[in-house]
């Protein structure tokens, strides 16, 4: 896949406005709004993140910010981590739940399941396998599939620093073949994703530099993949979390209902079952 990217399109002058919110949505399988979020609020997690690699000794004390650089993602306990940014607060904040609402047009559930991602240059090396492949939320993710993924940036990104990039109205297609990934792994297994051949009439991808208090909402069956951290002089982090939001009067699966902590732990349950290739026992 080449990358060279369009630019996502601001959604932020339709969220008054209804039909155009959804003919865009339904369209294009994303919306991308610009400074929705409450920055300052977005700033603590951003905080809470630097926080939590201060003390679990992977940044020394006295990092801000601005200078912070870590040497792996790997080396850091990932479990630990989620005990020092409070991401629930940022998505249920009154403020952001007006958000999710406009977007949706109707009260929205979160899910307690959030990925958080502090993500160093590795310029010059070869591209980090916990990554993502090309793929779709909606084949890790269920069983209902009237999710959208909620993407947001704790610091600035970059094509340099890099992020998520989408296949503008991929998601028309519905569900894709994905296929086991070698290069790419999570927790030691091989993830599966798109293949190339099934996707060659999708492309361009979009990828625009994002902000904090900017998020992306997309679509369970809207493809997309890891854009990597090449950044250099300055290189920097990439810090961004996602979690899923879907109406609330929807059904509530293993994922929407677990926290990551725990839903990490079981390889029959929820997204772990996909990753591990076990039999579900609870989705
Ligand atoms: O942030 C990334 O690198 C990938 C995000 C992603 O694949 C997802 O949110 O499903």
């Amino acid at each position: 896949m080449t990358d060279t990217y369009r630019d996502y399109v601001d959604c932020t002058p339709l969220l008054d406005d209804r039909e155009a919110l959804d003919r865009f949505y339904d369209e294009h399988g994303y919306l991308y709004l610009r400074g929705a979020l409450d920055r300052g609020i977005v700033r603590t997690a951003a905080e809470q993140m630097l926080e939590g690699l201060v003390a679990l000794g992977h940044a020394a004390p006295g990092t801000t910010l601005d200078t912070l650089t870590i040497d792996s993602f790997e080396a850091v306990d990932e479990v630990a981590m989620h005990d020092y940014v409070k991401y629930d607060d940022l998505w249920n904040h009154p403020s952001t739940l007006k958000v999710w609402e406009q977007a949706f047009g109707e009260p929205v559930f979160v899910f307690r399941s959030t990925t958080i991602r502090y993500y160093p240059s590795a310029a010059g090396r070869e591209e980090p396998s916990f990554l993502t492949p090309l793929h779709q939320d909606g084949f890790y993710i269920g069983p209902n599939k009237d999710f959208r993924t909620a993407w947001i940036p704790l610091l600035p990104t970059s094509n340099g620093i890099g992020g998520v990039a989408l296949a503008d109205g991929s998601h028309k297609k519905g569900p894709r073949e994905h296929v086991l990934t070698e290069n790419f792994r999570r927790f030691g297994h091989p993830v599966r994703g798109i293949p190339a051949e099934e996707f060659e009439a999708d492309g361009p991808l979009l990828f625009s530099p994002m902000e904090p208090g900017d998020v992306l909402l997309f679509h369970a069956w809207m493809c997309h993949k890891s854009v990597p951290n090449v950044s250099v002089d300055p290189a920097g982090m990439r810090m961004s979390m996602d979690t899923r939001v879907q109406p609330a009067t929807s059904h509530r699966g293993f994922n929407a209902l677990t926290p990551w902590p725990e839903s990490a732990k079981d390889p029959s349950k929820g997204v772990m079952s996909k990753i591990t290739g076990t039999p579900a026992t609870a989705e």
